[in-house]
């Protein structure tokens, strides 16, 4: 009967996480998915979780359904964190805001519900991105295309031939983009050139979708959200989808948000309507646990203000790992360029090596980037940073 069933080879990030955990090298290092790890190379579990957690505890409470957009608390948190809590188009009424589950239920109820009211759209994701961006959209039946962004040669944006590649697509089509932290190659585009990229988009009447998982590791978190907030100032359509796994590190907890800026009130009002007939039909609801963590913490002065400092701490100690691993390899390779490792954003560093290489470091020496040369710099610490810096090196030596 399954004998037509096709066999799944894995996926590209979840699956290196399997294979490191099945290596016995004692001085592996995981540097392949983009999980922060802290000094101690442990999965933090910040303060302000801590506390909320506690809240929750006592007492223990029922549990039942949410609504089928979530909790209005974690739905005001989403808009507040996006758009700034004093944005017109929150005051407007003009954002319909569900609760997903994780960054990727907002991807997939947000490319649903355009499949479903746009289906002639095609989305263009960018050269390179997250590969799960076009398994979600090709998922939903859409067609995916990619559009120039990240030039190895310079390690910089491809701009002239990305603007001159979006100036030509076709009303409605989707351009997905990353507001900050690009994944995976840590690049980004200045406040001039989304200015620029802006109107060219809504010039020629596309739809935005900006996906965001790394708000706060960039900058800051008012900075870090500036490509949503100008859209918004803009006046354009706007699908944002956002992910607390990363900056409230609750991986497991699956907490996100999907929001459409609509040009009015009651077109927000039906779009939020089919979001949530979306979600009736694949989940019904979201969990409540981490939606609850998150409704206490942001709506909370105090816990709030301590969370954005807990995120800017892990943010500087990425930085600073960055700085280390940079300075290593400039005293043991010389004649290589390493400036992009600090010029760029957020958890991610695209390092330029081949798959060779790649493969060299992981079999050699334990350490595991994404084949597609991604090293995540939220694994590095003081212990681990001159082995894996010492370790590049060899595998750059022979080049
Ligand atoms: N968007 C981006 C850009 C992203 O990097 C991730 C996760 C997500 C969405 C998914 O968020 P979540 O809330 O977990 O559903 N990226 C890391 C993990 C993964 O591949 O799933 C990664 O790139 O390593």
């Amino acid at each position: 009967m399954f004998e037509r069933v096709d066999y799944y080879a894995g996926d590209p990030i979840l699956g290196l996480v399997e294979k490191f955990n099945a290596d016995s090298n004692p001085n592996k290092v995981n540097l392949s998915i983009g999980i922060y790890y802290d000094e101690n190379n442990k999965l933090p579990v910040l303060e302000c979780v801590k506390t909320a957690e506690q809240r929750i505890a006592n007492p223990i409470s029922p549990r039942p359904y949410l609504p089928m957009s979530g909790l209005p608390g974690h739905r005001l948190a989403c808009q507040n964190l996006l758009f700034g809590a004093d944005a017109p188009v929150l005051q407007e009424k003009r954002v319909a805001t569900i609760a997903t589950i994780g960054g990727s239920g907002a991807l997939k109820v947000g490319a649903e519900f355009i499949h479903e009211w746009f289906p002639k759209s095609k989305c263009y994701v960018s050269d390179p991105t997250w590969a799960n961006h076009i398994a979600i959209f090709e998922g939903c039946d859409i067609e995916v295309g990619t559009y120039p962004y990240y030039d190895k040669s310079t390690n910089g944006i491809k701009f002239d031939d990305m603007m001159a590649f979006i100036g030509q697509l076709h009303k409605h089509d989707v351009v997905l983009l990353h507001p900050c932290c690009h994944n995976p190659t840590g690049t980004d585009l200045t406040q001039a050139q989304w200015d620029a990229l802006l109107d060219v988009i809504k010039e020629r009447e596309l739809i935005p979708f900006m996906d965001i998982a790394y708000q706060g590791f960039g900058q800051d978190m008012d900075s870090d959200a500036y490509a949503i907030r100008k859209a918004a100032e803009m006046n354009l359509p706007l699908f944002v989808s956002n992910s607390f796994s990363k900056n409230l590190s609750l991986y497991g907890e699956r907490v996100g948000g999907l929001s459409v800026i609509c040009p009015s009130i009651s077109e927000a009002e039906r779009v939020f309507g089919q979001l949530v007939y979306t979600v009736r039909r694949i989940y019904t609801s979201p969990p409540s646990h981490g939606g609850r963590i998150l409704d206490i913490i942001m709506n909370d002065d105090a816990l709030y203000q301590q969370w954005v400092g807990e995120v800017y701490g892990m943010r500087d100690r990425i930085k600073a790992m960055r700085l280390k691993l940079k300075s290593v390899l400039e005293a043991k390779v010389p004649a290589r360029n390493f400036d992009y490792i600090t010029n760029q954003n957020g958890m991610f560093s695209f390092t330029g090596l081949t798959p060779e290489q790649v493969e060299r470091l992981q079999t050699e020496f334990g350490v595991y980037l994404i084949s597609n040369s991604r090293m995540c710099m939220a694994g590095l610490n003081v212990d681990n940073v001159d082995y894996v810096a010492n370790a590049m090196a060899e595998v750059l030596k022979v080049e």
